[in-house]
């Protein structure tokens, strides 16, 4: 056995609390992926349920840790005791604690099973008018698409970042093109998986204006963790203006270096795996299309943060400011692979994989003017 000394039993002890200090400091809701901070109807109903668990679980916890403490310590062996009573069996307390515990599962289970018919029936669903999204899961960044408002037999697409209306229920149909990826938005709920081949639904609801922070919560391979996508829940009449511009064509571009930057555009391969037009026909449905590889690029420089982790404002502000997405623009074509490690772009692209076809600085900026045209 080993036998620690004073002093390594107070560092032990110092540790110990720093390690429990550290644990209940994960639980603040001032974290902007806390699910303590419930910011919607799904998200508190999934915190009442995980509050109703915790709670029970200590009260077991604190029972029947007490009770083998108890049990330790005053029917511990004593100096001189000889061999205890050989007992077998109990038929009293055997049955006790097969009831109890079948009890506080029943108990449980109210809660729990309320909230699963709660989150898997939206209040307003499509059939009624509801608004729904598809949110697409891509290797690793987020696609999603709403009924163009102009046209119901259309779609806007858009990525990394999606916008809802304050207080109206969100029905999100959730798919993959690749792995599993899992839909999880800490402060309005969710973490439900997003399966190749096999629709999965959810509804949620943002009940205070601001922008949340959503994550891929499904391991899905190397940048899982860079993963990540931002939510505005807006004003109605802010949603639908946001809508009606993502919907829009793009401007042409007029300034030179930007009419290069279109054409080097094409002739880079660009095109390929990304597309710069918003509108989608539904005919179409929703496969893996050429232009589709990579987020839809038709407003990318209104986009808050690109490729979901570069801020392009400034902290808590909901405006872009052009010189910080000029900036990141150019990191991101630079060295895609240095800012979201082995994604798609970095590894298939020619310009990244071919040492002939590397872009010129030159042509870095051409590539940044148009795309800045891109609003
Ligand atoms: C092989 C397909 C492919 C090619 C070719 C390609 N990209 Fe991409 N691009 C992607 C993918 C995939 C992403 C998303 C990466 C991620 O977030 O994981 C991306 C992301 C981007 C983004 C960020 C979009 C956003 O929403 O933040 C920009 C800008 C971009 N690409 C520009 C370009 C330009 C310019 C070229 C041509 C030089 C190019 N891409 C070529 C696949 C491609
Ligand atoms: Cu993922």
């Amino acid at each position: 056995m080993v036998i620690l000394n004073h002093r390594s039993r107070r560092i032990a002890g110092v540790a110990v609390i720093g390690v429990i200090f550290a644990l209940m400091l994960g639980c603040t809701p001032s974290h902007f992926q806390s699910t303590f901070d419930a910011r919607g109807p799904v998200a508190d109903s999934q915190l009442f349920v995980f509050n109703v668990i915790f709670w029970v679980g200590a009260v077991v916890f604190v029972a029947v840790e007490g009770a083998i403490i108890y049990a330790v310590i005053k029917f511990r062996r004593r100096p001189g005791d000889g061999d205890p009573v050989q007992i077998h069996g109990h038929n009293r307390l055997e049955i006790a604690w097969t009831i109890v515990p079948a009890i506080i599962l029943a108990f449980t289970a109210v809660p729990t099973i309320q909230g699963i018919f709660f989150m898997a029936n939206s209040p307003v669903p499509p059939e009624r008018g509801g608004l729904e999204v598809d949110a697409i899961g891509h290797q690793w960044w987020f696609e999603f698409r709403y009924s163009n408002p102009n046209d119901p037999n259309q779609q806007v697409v858009f990525a990394n970042e999606l916008h809802m209306p304050l207080g109206e229920p969100l029905n999100i149909r959730l798919r993959s093109v690749d792995v599993i990826h899992s839909f999880w938005i800490p402060k309005l709920g969710g973490k439900v998986d997003m399966v190749p081949n096999n629709d999965n639904s959810m509804w949620l609801q943002g009940d205070f204006e601001g922008e949340f922070y959503g994550q891929c919560a499904e391991f899905c391979g190397v940048s899982h963790a860079n993963m990540r996508f931002k939510v505005i829940v807006e004003s109605r009449e802010n949603f639908n203006a946001w809508l009606l511009a993502q919907a829009m064509p793009a401007p042409e571009p007029v300034d030179v270096l930007a009419i290069q930057g279109k054409e080097l555009f094409r002739k880079a391969g660009c095109q390929g795996c990304h597309a710069t037009n918003s509108i989608m026909n539904l005919a179409d449905g929703g496969r893996r299309l050429p232009g589709r590889v990579g987020p839809n690029l038709s407003h990318v420089a209104s986009r808050l943060d690109l490729v979901g982790l570069l801020p392009n404002r400034e902290e808590g502000v909901l405006t872009v400011n052009d010189a910080m997405i000029q900036q990141n623009l150019k990191t991101w074509l630079t060295d895609p692979d240095d800012v979201k490690p082995g994604n798609i772009m970095g590894r298939q692209a020619k310009v990244y994989t071919d040492p002939d076809s590397r872009l010129e600085e030159s042509e870095v900026d051409a590539l940044v003017a148009y795309l800045m045209t891109l609003k």
